[in-house]
């Protein structure tokens, strides 16, 4: 169990910079999330380092003074590993590399990262390992290869760890082959999916620790993994689920997040399958997160690239227990009042308003308001099966009058 694993965490610095298009207040928000990141795969951040360019530099990613503050500290407090808050490319890699001497990791492989570690099932891994190869392709040339002593950690797990020197035909090969064996998954999982019959498909969605899992394990009665990390879910898991004497399949699965590896997205193909098949989503939202809302823009782009913007949606805003809005002083006029500060019944006369009532606050965890929230869904699979069954309808009665 990945819980009682003695993880010696290991020392990293963050980098990030702030752009036109991403001040400072994104910045920040950006590098905590990286941070915690960082602390699922394994890391403990000891600094940041941030500045403010037009670009990232092309060769460096930062400019070179501020690259020579890294380094100095890099070298002070034997540091193992420099995070990069956006995606490097491969020269950029190589020359920050050559100069900091330690690993250099970048978001999109933090997270492959992440998933190698988090992967149970030989399902998982192939569709992981397919995602690292095809990121690892183009940036095979002498990538971290004088750094034999450091084994193991951050960035380490899979195949960067023994298959960074072959040469890229073998890394080729590799991915037709491991494409090959997702086929074969795909169509047995395909297969599988046809045999449930005809019950209707509820899938859990939402970005990554928002409490798709304890929700799950809430409505089935079931023990799926939850914890407070990112990625605590990458298999699906699909329950039998009873609400008054209507029963449908309710699915949990991988945790989206702000730019997701499109080499993730396409190699979960068959995960991301059972969203795309669903006949109702609960876009599962931490309405306590900081940034919810981006959460909320983040997941939609993602049901769009895998053509799932348009089913019908149930949205669940959890953890009403912790939600805490910011004191607002009316006297200090330069504070304005905005989302932070609202209680959740303001909220609910913002744009969730305009969601017609397909929205509902509760908490996973202890269970606040889990009657509407069952009731909720009952009606809105009810709606759905006596579309599909119009002969039937009379088996499943309003929520009121049948129960
Ligand atoms: N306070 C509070 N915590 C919650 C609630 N629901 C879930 N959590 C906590 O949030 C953390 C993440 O929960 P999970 O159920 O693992 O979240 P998930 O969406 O499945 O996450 P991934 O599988 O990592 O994408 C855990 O520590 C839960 O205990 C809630 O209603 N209130
Ligand atoms: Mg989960």
């Amino acid at each position: 169990m990945l819980e009682t694993e003695q993880i010696e965490y290991e020392k990293c610095v963050l980098v990030g910079v702030t752009t036109r298009h991403q001040n400072e207040d994104k910045m920040n928000e950006y590098l905590n999330e990286l941070e915690f990141l960082a602390y699922t795969a394994g890391g403990e951040v000891t600094k940041r380092f941030t500045q403010k360019l037009d670009m990232p530099n092309p060769k460096t990613f930062l400019g070179s003074g501020k690259m020579e503050d890294v380094k100095a500290y890099v070298d002070q407090h034997d540091i193992g590993t420099v995070i990069f808050d956006d995606e490097l490319s491969p020269g950029q890699q190589r020359n920050i590399e050559r100069l900091l001497e330690c690993k250099i990791v970048d978001r999109t492989y933090l997270i492959l990262d992440i998933f190698a570690q988090r992967a149970q099932t030989s399902y998982a891994r192939t569709q992981v390992e397919l995602a690292q190869y095809q990121y690892l392709l183009p940036r095979l040339t002498g990538l971290w290869t004088h750094l034999e002593r450091q084994r193991g950690g951050i960035g380490m797990r899979g195949p960067g760890e023994t298959e960074i020197e072959t040469d890229r035909r073998i890394v080729r090969d590799r991915i037709t082959l491991l494409k090959g064996k997702m086929k074969t998954i795909d169509k047995q999982m395909s297969v599988q999916r046809g045999n449930r019959g005809s019950l209707i498909r509820v899938a859990l969605v939402g970005y990554t620790n928002v409490g798709k899992s304890t929700l799950m394990n809430a409505l089935s009665k079931s023990e799926v993994f939850a914890e407070n990390k990112l990625f605590a879910t990458l298999d699906t898991t699909v329950r039998k689920v009873v609400i008054g004497n209507l029963p449908f399949l309710l699915s949990d699965t991988v945790g989206f997040i702000r730019k997701l590896p499109t080499q993730l997205v396409d190699s979960f193909k068959s995960t991301l399958d059972e969203v795309r098949e669903a006949d109702l989503l609960l876009h599962v939202v931490d309405i306590a997160h900081p940034q919810f809302e981006d959460h909320i823009a983040s997941v939609n782009k993602i049901l769009d690239e895998i053509k799932s913007a348009d089913k019908p949606v149930l949205m669940v805003f959890n953890k009403i227990d912790v939600y805490v809005p910011e004191t607002y002083d009316e006297d200090d006029l330069m504070i304005e009042r905005k989302g932070v500060h609202y209680s959740i019944e303001e909220w609910k006369q913002t744009w969730m308003a305009r969601t017609n009532g397909d929205s509902i606050f509760i908490s996973a965890l202890n269970k606040d308001n889990f009657e509407t929230f069952r009731q909720k869904v009952y009606e809105r699979v009810r709606e759905i099966h006596i579309t599909r069954f119009p002969y039937n309808n009379f088996l499943y009665p309003e929520y009121e009058e049948g129960f």
